[in-house]
């Protein structure tokens, strides 16, 4: 039996890789995001590629209600929901705190850190009642280090790695998997979106060494669900092999 995954923030990135991925491996797939015109045209070119059936969901996860709605209407042929993939997320801007924008401190709070939990809390009570499943949430090297200027959205993603450990315990006599992974640059739309459409200032976050791919990550979300049912991969850090530190490249002079 196929397992049914739900991939938050598919319409670009790592959750759209994730979902070509695990859509040619078979899983069956809701995914999830704001552009509904994108995850259409997910569904159409996967479903014509593979024998398997896409749910698209699309509402904004930093919305309670809508978060809840949605996973209410999810079709009885996708559940359970057996594997949750917390992939939506964002930075907004790089200031230091004195100059920081308000609207844009909210935004990665609401969608990094209570989008991830208004999710997780609608998806583990089914997962509970079948004592099983498997929640993976994308962290970032972020949540392990600090960097100048990125002050809120390394908070939000310290808190993914806190929220990770709280879910490890708390699902633990469930027999539920709870996995992160905490990725250093993935070249996505991550920069573009952070620098608001300035895709000059965002091209140049990957100039002269080269970065991780959106399918790096998916292989490693392959990996990590479907090793045997004793294996839990807990935390994975995985950096582009010309960055170690978050500020730390070996760049080749432009
Ligand atoms: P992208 O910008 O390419 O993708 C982000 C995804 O999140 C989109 O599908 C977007 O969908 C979705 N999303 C954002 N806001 C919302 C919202 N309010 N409601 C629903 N969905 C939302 O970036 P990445 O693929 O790089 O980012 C994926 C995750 O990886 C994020 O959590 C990010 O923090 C993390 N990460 C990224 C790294 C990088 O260098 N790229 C490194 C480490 C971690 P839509 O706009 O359609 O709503
Ligand atoms: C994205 C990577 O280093 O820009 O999470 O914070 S970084």
């Amino acid at each position: 039996m196929s397992k049914n995954v739900l991939i938050t923030g598919a319409t670009s990135g790592i959750g759209m890789a994730t979902a070509r991925l695990l859509a040619a491996q078979g899983f069956r797939l809701i995914l999830t995001g704001r552009r509904a015109e994108r995850l259409s045209a997910m569904r159409m070119e996967l479903e014509q590629k593979y024998p398997i059936n896409i749910h698209i969901l699309p509402f904004d996860i930093r919305n309670s209600d809508a978060v809840k709605a949605a996973v209410n209407s999810i079709p009885l042929e996708f559940k359970p929901v057996d594997i949750l993939i917390n992939n939506a997320g964002l930075a907004v801007g790089l200031n230091p705190v004195q100059n920081g924008d308000l609207d844009d401190w909210e935004r990665m709070i609401d969608t990094n850190i209570k989008g991830l939990i208004y999710m997780t809390r609608q998806i583990s009570p089914m997962m509970i009642e079948r004592e099983s499943g498997h929640i993976v949430n994308i962290s970032s090297i972020a949540g392990k280090e600090t960097y100048p200027m990125g002050n809120v959205y390394c908070a939000t993603k310290h808190a993914v790695q806190s929220l990770t450990k709280a879910m490890r315990l708390e699902m633990l006599p469930y027999g539920i998997k709870v996995s992160s992974i905490a990725p250093g640059a993935v070249n996505t739309e991550f920069s573009t979106v952070r620098f608001k459409g300035d895709s000059q200032r965002a091209n140049e976050v990957y100039k002269g060494f080269t970065p991780l791919m959106a399918e790096d990550i998916a292989e490693t979300i392959l990996f990590i669900i479907t090793r045997p049912a004793h294996v839990n991969i807990d935390d994975i850090l995985i950096m582009p092999t010309a960055q170690a530190y978050s500020r730390d490249f070996n760049r080749t002079p432009q």
